[in-house]
């Protein structure tokens, strides 16, 4: 098991966007890939993380709501297609590419998706609340599809120059602590 770097918005927005491939077999090469994500995941104290955010464009994507103190309710999805939706609800949401971003997001308020697990077998997951949400941003990360395209065009616009700000900050404390490791 191994954590991976974890792709950033804008720089890595080209593999970010990109369309992912189905997974053909579940074999050894995809199981480490689902371990590297789940422990990439925790280590980086999310709750779902997708394939193309580690560099990979496969349809594949991991949920943990329990989080990495608890890590006991892991969801494996590979090749996950949503069979059916109902309601609607709006709620904040996060993103591990956007770090320090959070903006409100309208979803199907209950997902019927059905996928393929770690031991290459087809199941169904029926979700409300949380997992629903956390369902839809996931799948829509294997269409190259980023929660600030999901917002309303006001929203996105306030998501855009907030997150210019955190990036700016970002930045400039990258370079304040290499001045400081060099004298
Ligand atoms: C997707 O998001 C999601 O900005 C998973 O500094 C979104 O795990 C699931 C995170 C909404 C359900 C609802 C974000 C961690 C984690 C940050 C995440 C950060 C540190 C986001
Ligand atoms: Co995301």
């Amino acid at each position: 098991m191994a954590v991976r770097d974890i792709l950033l918005f804008p720089e890595d927005s080209d593999t970010l966007t990109t369309e992912c491939e189905p997974v053909e077999e579940v074999n050894d090469e995809i199981r480490q890939l689902v371990d590297d994500l789940a422990e990439t995941m925790y280590d980086a104290e999310g709750i779902g993380l997708a394939a193309p955010q580690v560099g990979v464009n496969k349809r594949i994507t991991v949920i943990d709501l329990s989080g990495p103190d608890h890590q006991d309710a892991l969801h494996v999805l590979i090749n996950p297609e949503i069979l059916e939706v109902e309601g609607s609800v709006v709620r904040e949401e996060g993103c591990l590419s956007f770090p320090g971003l959070y903006g409100e997001v309208e979803r199907a308020e209950r997902v019927r998706v059905e996928a393929t697990n770690r031991e290459g077998e087809r199941y169904e997951i029926e979700s409300e609340g949380l997992l629903a949400v956390a369902l839809q941003h996931e799948i829509d990360h294997l269409d190259g599809v980023l929660f600030l395209e999901q917002m309303t065009p006001t929203k996105r616009r306030m998501a855009r120059r907030e997150y210019r700000k955190i990036r700016s900050k970002m930045t400039r404390q990258k370079k304040r602590k290499k001045r400081e490791s060099s004298t």
